[in-house]
């Protein structure tokens, strides 16, 4: 279905999610069927197509863990490897890697600079502040790690913000590439030549592109099949069902005087979770409305009129 584009000259467009507004280089498409990198080689599924589904369940069983191909293949590019290394042996992703679902690999982008120096920033053209980072370490740094299937992110506040849909659709992939920015930015060549996707995870602005890679990695790792334990327990999270999440309980009843809501401790599955839906929808509307859409508003109506007409 997708036709691939050949990129003519610098024109590369952004396939599967693009850029924000203010791209220049993405030629206006209402289809989200992608394009990727000129002039490479690559299968269907890879060129934009849906994300490919999960791989055989042979490997959610509990146990010792399949020493197989893992589900999920990250590399990170930075200019700051030893970031990574007590984050991700200390979480989530370091039992996941131990039981061989996700693999991570940390390179360092200076390797990929030349000159007895290595360097692999330089002042922006037109002046202004920090540093950007050249293209030629960096494209080929990603061209070394993206292999055959390898979905290559830029970290820059200056991209698409994330969204637990966004995280769940690159959790389906078998093969990530994080480039971690820095402050003064990318030189925009590299997106033009070597980026599928540009990813902020939020409004505001790092120092690095590093913490976003550590909260991008942990969002998706989290959704990979077999590394949280109960498959339900990420489909109950808070923003899968576009809701905030319900208050949560645990022992002692009663603590400094406050206590446990009483239909919590009833033990009536039908009314906890109509408790539960009414409090994410209070939640929400109180702390994020804009998140209601108007299916979700309906039921907020319909909820606060049975609470006030028993
Ligand atoms: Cl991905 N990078 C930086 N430097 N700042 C950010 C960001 C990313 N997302 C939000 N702020």
């Amino acid at each position: 279905m997708s036709t691939r584009r050949r990129a003519s000259g610098a024109g590369r467009r952004k396939a599967d999610k693009p850029k924000p507004p203010a791209s220049r280089t993405a030629p206006k498409s209402k289809k989200r069927s992608g394009q990727r990198r000129a002039g490479r080689a690559i299968s269907r599924r890879a060129a934009g197509g849906p994300a490919p589904k999960a791989r055989a369940d042979s490997s959610t069983s509990a146990g010792p863990a399949p020493k197989a191909r893992p589900r999920l293949r990250i590399d990170i590019l930075t200019l700051f490897p030893g970031i990574f290394e007590s984050v991700f042996k200390h979480s989530l992703l370091g039992k996941a890697a131990a039981r061989g679902l996700i693999e991570v690999g940390i390179h360092d982008i200076r390797e990929h600079a030349e000159g007895r120096h290595k360097v692999a920033d330089d002042a922006p053209y037109g002046g202004g502040d920090g540093m950007v980072m050249k293209p030629g370490p960096v494209v080929r740094a990603i061209e070394k790690a993206r292999g055959e299937v390898g979905w290559v992110i830029l970290t820059t506040p200056a991209g698409a913000l994330l969204t637990q849909a966004r995280a769940r659709a690159l959790s389906a992939r078998e093969h990530l590439v994080i480039v971690c920015g820095r402050y003064g930015g990318v030189d925009e060549r590299v997106s033009q030549i070597a980026v599928d996707e540009e990813i902020s995870i939020g409004d505001y602005v790092l120092g690095g592109g590093e913490p976003a890679a550590i909260v991008l990695v942990d969002a998706i790792a989290r959704l990979v099949p077999g590394v949280v334990g109960n498959a339900e327990s990420t489909i109950e999270d808070s923003f899968e069902a576009g809701l905030l999440e319900y208050p949560q309980y645990t022992r002692p009843a009663s603590f400094r005087g406050l206590d446990v809501p009483a239909v919590l401790l009833a033990g009536h599955h039908g009314d906890v979770s109509r408790w539960r839906r009414e409090e994410a929808l209070r939640r929400t509307r109180e702390r994020r409305p804009e998140l209601l859409d108007k299916e979700t508003a309906a039921d907020l109506r319909r909820a606060s009129k049975k609470k006030e007409t028993p």
